[in-house]
């Protein structure tokens, strides 16, 4: 790399690690390499358990949908590890109360080994799983209503498919972003911008030229707060485009938005008394989930942008738990931590789950949440497809919703 003081890039456009730089781990911190300098001067190399692990979720459950394991899995492929994990897309249970917590990730290998991927092993787990922990919250509180992912442009662009994937892995029923969707081998859905109505200063040329031009696939939702009242705009996009309206979208700032509920029941009446009871009225702009609560009974989708794709990160923890001596296990836990390998147990089709040494028997009636995902720095795992490890989260936020997870230790 190029030691340019920063004024200018020579060696790259974006001010960005690449893939390559990422796999070797140089965008790790520096005191993993001083850690491995004095390891290796002092011939101390021990084969160690470390695990990854969350205390507690940024929201008043105790819950969260772990993403990111796919690009650990990519990123550690090759090392001389053994890695087991929970599958992508798993809920986790936390324990606010206690000091056990719910390892997703479990490595055993020479600590040189792999000592300076910790931190891009976190980065990875840390950032997609706020993401997609976040859409799933959304997902749970929209229930069968439809959200659409727009927060691409809150984030770097580079991390638009890290973002896209993980918000639809939480549940969102559709993303925006083109490349994200096309890694993800979807069709990318929107709607259009306010720009295309002030390009032809008027609402109803624009929605009649989106009509003509815009091939049949792609749903007719008209946006209805550029110039005048919700209302009005509802009523003229009806006017304009009749049955083939599909659906209308309420941008309103929060600066117009005043009683929105009254609004949007203010729209859903003239539509209705004009036949087009089936128009869709989605809504728009700086939504969280308290607006998902206070509006999803009179809407009939969300698009959700800033808090998801900025949600908070989770701040997982990589913490080593034991030293592998002679084939013995030596617990060496730190400060606050509790040593030793663990096991995640889940009783079938609930949120009940126990931690317990590995070698403790498996509880009956439950089964493990932690698998192989590289042995012998290969990875092992099939992974899922997207909608199958999605179909799998929405099952659970629904149980979710329902009840009150429970962790506990044996
Ligand atoms: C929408 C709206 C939100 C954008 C999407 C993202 O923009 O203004 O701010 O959602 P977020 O607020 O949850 O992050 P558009 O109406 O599509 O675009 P524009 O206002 O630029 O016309």
């Amino acid at each position: 790399m190029d030691m340019n003081e920063g004024k200018d890039l020579s060696d790259r456009t974006f001010w960005l690690a690449k893939e390559d730089e990422v796999k070797r781990a140089e965008t790790t911190d520096v005191y993993f390499l001083y850690t491995l300098r004095v390891l290796e001067k002092k011939g101390l190399n021990p084969r160690v358990v470390m695990e990854v692990y969350l205390r507690n979720v940024p929201y008043p459950d105790s819950w969260g949908v772990v993403t990111g394991i796919y690009e650990v899995a990519k990123l550690l492929e090759g090392l001389p590890l053994n890695v087991k994990a929970m599958e992508e897309g798993e809920v986790f249970l936390t324990s606010p109360e206690s000091v056990i917590y719910e390892p997703v990730l479990q490595i055993d290998g020479r600590y040189r080994d792999f000592a300076q991927y910790e931190n891009p092993i976190l980065g990875l787990i840390c950032m997609s799983s706020g993401i997609s922990s976040k859409a799933a919250r959304v997902k749970m509180y929209a229930g069968e209503k439809f959200v659409f992912s727009f927060g691409t442009r809150r984030a770097h662009p580079i991390l638009a498919p890290t973002i896209e994937r993980a918000t639809f892995i939480g549940g969102f029923d559709s993303v925006s972003n083109i490349l994200g969707a096309k890694l993800m081998g979807k069709k990318p859905v929107g709607t259009m911008p306010h720009a295309l109505i002030q390009c032809f200063g008027d609402q109803e040329i624009t929605w009649k030229s989106f009509d003509e031009v815009m091939p049949p696939e792609v749903p007719r939702i008209a946006l209805v707060d550029t110039f005048s009242d919700e209302k009005t705009e509802a009523i003229m996009a009806f006017e304009a485009l009749g049955d083939r309206l599909y659906g209308i979208r309420l941008d309103t700032p929060r600066s117009r938005r005043g009683d929105w509920r009254k609004i949007i029941e203010e729209v859903r009446w003239e539509l209705k008394i004009r036949g087009a009871e089936d128009v869709k009225i989605f809504i728009s702009g700086g939504l969280d989930e308290d607006v998902i609560l206070e509006l999803g009974d009179i809407v009939d989708g969300f698009g959700i942008g800033t808090k998801v794709s900025n949600a908070p990160t989770f701040d997982f923890s990589a913490k080593i738990v034991e030293l592998i001596v002679g084939g013995r296990d030596i617990f060496r836990a730190k400060r606050g931590d509790i040593g030793g390998r663990k096991e995640v147990y889940r009783k079938k089709d609930s949120f009940d789950d126990i931690i317990t040494f590995y070698k403790n028997p498996k509880p009956e009636g439950y089964y493990p949440l932690l698998s192989d995902l590289i042995v012998d720095g290969k990875i092992v795992r099939n992974f899922k497809n997207l909608d199958d490890i999605r179909n799998s989260v929405l099952s659970k936020i629904k149980i979710l919703k329902e009840t009150k997870p429970n962790l506990s230790w044996i």
